[in-house]
């Protein structure tokens, strides 16, 4: 198929998921509304439907917390019933910062919003219109980052924790097992749940397991114990981690928003010394040189954990890593364990290391390809002026979607989708890719 056929099918998926006001994720899966996957399908409508893609990012912004946190889910009250855990599980009414009227989860997401809302008005076919947008985005994308950065970084060093494995939308990395593990489960405490995501036709070897689910019930259950209070939820909760991923987007995005707020003339210092401060850490606390990459750092158990995920290359994105820590990193790149052919066939960039310990290519985020992290990656890739990698990256993603469809990740050997087919943002980020190679080659498929 053509690379422009190609794209009016993309298009077509997003259309088949637009909800009137936002876009779910996938069509039976993830029924309700998404933060991060928002800000990834934001970033492909920027391309071609700017209305779209404003639409998408203030649907979203309307369930923010009155402390500025923006939930990981937005529920579509009409949608109900599909999807566990939902409203009356989570039962966020017990916080005074719940948003009234609308039904939202209780954690949060890694926060690429900036980053989207800035391709939005690069890409906007009206600017004007584009900047009065952002005037009425630019607060509240702000007010996120100050929680992030008042609630979530408790010794003031420029490093947010996340205190839930789905906050880190990784859901069952392996860096997760670890502290996962050290949280003892008695079964006959934790409230009775049913997991919906196994009856919606992906096999269960493709899905975080049993004792991953015990384990984020007890959490949400502990949360809701301590009515979302933040303080109360610091002191106790047993899974506190600062993550390279998550504080990588974060820097990011401030960079983004800082970009922003010098366009509509505000004043950006605070914003400037988070990105530096956070860039430092990332460098200081987070990198690992026998390892070659940055770690996760487990607050609870003081310690980095030492696991080999795509997680860990991911400050190349905001610009962290010194010249000599990103060759490093290009060097375990290209190496068997994050990519080289394997019997001509292996794609950039598996979430997890080819030739580790925990490696399953079929289980969600322990193996597969995921075209977000990819997506970032290449963005990490070119700010460091590794072209002509990036550009390989680039053609993994355009080529694994053409081979296989726009599932939700891909065998790293076979290429294979798995997970759920028409997932909103393989359709996305695909489009902007492909959209960007035509550019290059001058407009024609
Ligand atoms: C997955 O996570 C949700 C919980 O948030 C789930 O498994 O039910 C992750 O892949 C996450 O990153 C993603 O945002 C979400 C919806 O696509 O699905």
């Amino acid at each position: 198929m053509m690379l422009t056929d190609l794209i009016e099918k993309a298009k077509r998926v997003l259309e088949g998921n637009w909800q009137g006001g936002f876009t779910k994720p996938a069509p039976a899966l993830y029924p309700h509304q998404w933060n991060w996957d928002s800000g990834f399908i934001a970033i492909g409508y920027a391309r071609y439907n700017q209305q779209r893609a404003q639409q998408e990012l203030s649907t979203l912004f309307r369930a923010q917390w009155k402390n500025g946190m923006l939930p990981q889910i937005v529920f579509n009250p009409a949608a109900l019933g599909g999807y566990f855990p939902e409203p009356d599980f989570w039962q966020c009414e017990r916080s005074p910062n719940a948003p009234e009227g609308i039904l939202t989860s209780g954690i949060t997401m890694p926060p690429v919003h900036a980053i989207a809302a800035r391709r939005i008005y690069q890409f906007a076919g009206d600017r004007d219109q584009a900047r009065e947008w952002l005037e009425a985005i630019y607060p509240k994308i702000f007010a996120l980052h100050e929680y992030f950065y008042r609630e979530r970084d408790p010794h003031q060093e420029g490093l947010v924790y996340i205190r839930h494995p789905w906050e880190s939308g990784l859901d069952n990395s392996p860096t997760w097992d670890e502290p996962l593990k050290a949280i003892q489960i008695d079964k006959s405490q934790l409230p009775p749940y049913e997991r919906k995501d196994l009856k919606k036709g992906v096999p269960a070897s493709q899905r975080p397991s049993d004792e991953d689910y015990d384990r984020f019930v007890y959490l949400v259950d502990l949360f809701r114990r301590l009515n979302y209070d933040e303080q109360a939820i610091y002191s106790e909760c047993p899974f506190l981690v600062q993550d390279p991923l998550f504080n990588s987007i974060l820097a990011q995005a401030t960079e983004d928003l800082i970009e922003i707020g010098k366009l509509l003339g505000k004043d950006t210092g605070r914003l400037e010394e988070c990105y530096q401060q956070t860039n430092r850490a990332l460098r200081e606390k987070l990198w690992d040189p026998t390892h070659g990459a940055f770690d996760t750092y487990d607050l609870r158990a003081g310690r980095l954990i030492e696991t080999e995920t795509a997680s860990g290359f991911m400050p190349l994105l905001s610009g962290a890593p010194t010249r000599e820590m990103a060759a490093t990193i290009y060097r375990f790149l290209e190496s068997n364990s994050f990519c080289t052919m394997h019997n001509n066939a292996c794609f950039s960039i598996p979430n997890y290391n080819l030739e580790g310990e925990y490696l399953d290519p079929a289980n969600y985020w322990r193996g597969p390809v995921w075209i977000n992290t990819n997506w970032l990656l290449m963005q990490g890739l070119k700010r460091y002026g590794f072209k002509q990698k990036a550009m390989s990256v680039r053609e993994d993603i355009i080529e694994l979607v053409r081979r296989w469809g726009f599932h939700e990740y891909f065998d790293p050997f076979k290429g294979i989708g798995y997970g759920t087919d028409n997932f909103s943002w393989t359709a996305a980020l695909f489009i902007d890719a492909a959209l960007e190679k035509l550019e290059e080659m001058g407009g024609s498929p």
